[in-house]
């Protein structure tokens, strides 16, 4: 299986960075690269920096991590909307020079947690391999420090620790029922006519987003588009602004992973307090998210001033920031496992769901509706194993790496019949399975 796994990230490997997948997805995704980065590490520290790094070399003035970069040799009849629609994001005076053109939104901030663990991985594996890995900490560690200021700046003007998103895309969960009632209140306006390229991809449509999705989708595009992509105008007039609890459960967990790198690097004090301090606002804002009557952390909409009530996964993800209040930590874990999530009856494993199947939105073909991820299992897992909660992350781990050895390594998995969805061969499917399969530092059992 490791090795299955190595061969797919090798196909995929253009060179210094790995496209996400072979057919449907020709480009440099952002949270993307920073998860294949945690598998790479496995075969080849120095190439796991490079991941990391290529993509961090097109960070934008403001310290914005772009969710693409593109691949100037990607047909353009491959991905829409590709780099001649984002072409304009290049003539903001905060973008990076081009080409390679780059989109102007983010993805989750999942890079200084991949950072850390190449990091780690390496200072196990023998003194050259810590030199190379410490030679890399110092030179990410300031872009991955003015990237998280970013966020706790520009994405966060109300200062509340919680991330504002504006664009689906922005989430990494794309279509999640999370999202819907945010985009039912934009109004589409005049566009452009466009044809996607994402079907001919895939099996079966349903597998995608919808038509009505989608056109909001590259309706919010071309409203980035028309302020500019200048952070200023953006925040006055984009019609879709909701504080994501993923993004910023992962961002807590992500600064305390810079908090280690900035130890390690010597950083200045100052660098240190500003880190914790978003560490402390990023904890207090997600309590705020909590909704009692769910059971379950809840999304929330800028503009309409409320919560958006889904039963998803994303609902536990303040397990990834940790450090819960008494008490949380033992009812998220029990929520997880009970009939809305790895305790429902209908599951063909018990792996996490995306969207509960108790849910009204759930769908089970239909991509972050439903399917189960083998990326989303990987946090949860992570996460666990830093609560101390070994024998849920264990019981995860096992069963997700059962099931990508008997259907493949596909983007995501049909949780009623196990079935692949979505693209096969996607990387970062290997590279979480990769991870798996090496024996994890902190956990008492061996791989089988
Ligand atoms: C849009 C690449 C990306 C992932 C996202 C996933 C999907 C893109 C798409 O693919 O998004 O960014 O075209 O659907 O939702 O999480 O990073 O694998």
């Amino acid at each position: 299986m490791a090795l299955k796994a190595t061969e797919v990230l090798r196909a995929n490997d253009m060179g210094g960075w790995t496209k996400a997948a072979p057919d449907l997805y020709p480009h440099q995704w952002s949270w993307d690269s920073a998860l294949i980065a945690v598998g790479l590490a496995r075969m080849d520290v120095s190439r796991a920096a490079t991941e990391l790094e290529t993509l961090l070399a097109h960070q934008w003035r403001t310290g914005k991590v772009p969710h693409i970069v593109f691949n100037e040799d990607a047909p353009p009849e491959s991905y829409f909307p590709g780099p001649d629609h984002w072409a304009c994001a290049a003539n903001s005076p905060d973008a990076p020079l081009a080409p390679p053109y780059t989109s102007c939104l983010i993805q989750p901030p999942v890079h200084a947690i991949a950072a850390h663990r190449i990091w780690q991985v390496a200072s196990r594996a023998g003194e050259e391999q810590e030199k190379t890995a410490r030679a890399f900490l110092g030179r990410v560690y300031p872009k991955l420090l003015a990237w998280h200021r970013y966020l706790m700046t520009h994405r966060d003007r109300e200062g509340s620790g919680l991330i504002t998103i504006y664009h689906p895309w922005e989430s990494g969960t794309d279509n999640s029922p999370r999202w819907d009632r945010a985009l039912e209140r934009v109004e589409v306006g005049e566009l452009p006519g466009f044809e996607r390229r994402d079907l001919q991809h895939v099996d079966d449509p349903s597998e995608r987003p919808t038509d009505f999705e989608y056109r909001r989708y590259i309706w919010l595009v071309e409203s980035v588009k028309r302020a500019a992509c200048d952070e200023d105008r953006v925040y006055a007039s984009q019609p879709f602004q909701v504080k994501d609890v993923l993004a910023s459960s992962i961002l807590v967990a992500a600064n305390e992973a810079l908090l280690e790198i900035a130890e390690e690097v010597g950083a200045p004090k100052e660098d240190e307090e500003s880190i914790l301090s978003w560490i402390s606002r990023g904890r207090a804002g997600l309590e705020r998210c909590w909704d009692e009557e769910l059971g379950l952390y809840l999304d929330y909409d800028v503009l309409a001033g409320e919560p958006l009530k889904a039963r998803t996964v994303a609902g536990l993800a303040p397990l990834v920031a940790g450090q819960l209040p008494p008490g949380r930590l033992e009812l998220l874990v029990e929520r997880l496992h009970s009939p809305e999530f790895l305790g429902h009856p209908d599951l063909y494993r018990p792996l996490p769901p995306s969207t509960s199947p108790e849910d009204p939105g759930f769908m089970r073909h239909s991509y972050w509706r439903g399917p189960f991820w083998p990326i989303v299992t990987w946090l949860l897992w992570w996460s666990l194993e830093r609560a101390g909660e070994y024998e849920s992350a264990k019981k995860l781990r096992r069963t997700a790496l059962a099931q990508i050895y008997e259907n493949g390594f596909a983007e995501y998995f049909d949780p009623f019949t196990g079935e692949p969805l979505g693209a096969d061969d996607q990387s970062w499917t290997a590279a979480v399975v990769l991870d798996w399969l090496c024996k994890p530092k902190s956990a008492p059992e061996t791989v089988s």
